[in-house]
């Protein structure tokens, strides 16, 4: 079993995506292991996504991730990162496959409905900055 760490993004959520999204995540066979609304602060936003500090697109990425609330979620299944990913679509919606949540849902690059973690290696990191051991239930 593999687990990853998704959320669905303040676009997303001020749509009412929150729901089918919520639902899709579970007909494809991810248990939810936690899930929370919460309203990022610039803090959590900028440091989350402290690697792409340096590109042109930081500034705006932060005040996206900040402008309402998000819902972040800690999704298990065999190959999870590679099946959220799959799920998400690519990154700009414009080149995301038929049935992905990016196609089906997100705007723009920026304005993409949802996160997931690319390697072990970051899900690692970001499982714990928004959730306890205790709260993966
Ligand atoms: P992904 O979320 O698919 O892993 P990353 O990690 O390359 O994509 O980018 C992180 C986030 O930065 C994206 N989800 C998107 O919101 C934003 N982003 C990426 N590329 C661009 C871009 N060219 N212009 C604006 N925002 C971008």
């Amino acid at each position: 079993m593999e687990r990853t760490f998704a959320i669905i993004k303040p676009d997303a959520v001020a749509k009412g995506y929150t729901g089918g999204i919520v639902t899709m995540i579970e007909k494809a066979g991810f248990s939810i292991l936690a899930m929370r609304k919460t309203r990022l602060s610039k803090e959590q936003a900028g440091g989350f996504y402290a690697v792409h500090k340096e590109r042109p697109f930081y500034g705006a990425l932060v005040s996206f991730m900040t402008e309402g609330p998000v819902v972040v979620l800690v999704l298990e299944k065999e190959n999870a990162i590679a099946d959220w990913r799959q799920l998400m679509g690519a990154t700009n919606p414009a080149n995301a496959a038929d049935g992905t949540i990016r196609k089906l849902f997100a705007e723009n690059v920026e304005r993409n409905c949802v996160h997931g973690s690319d390697s072990p290696e970051s899900a690692a990191v970001e499982i714990p900055y928004f959730f306890t051991t205790a709260e993966l239930v």
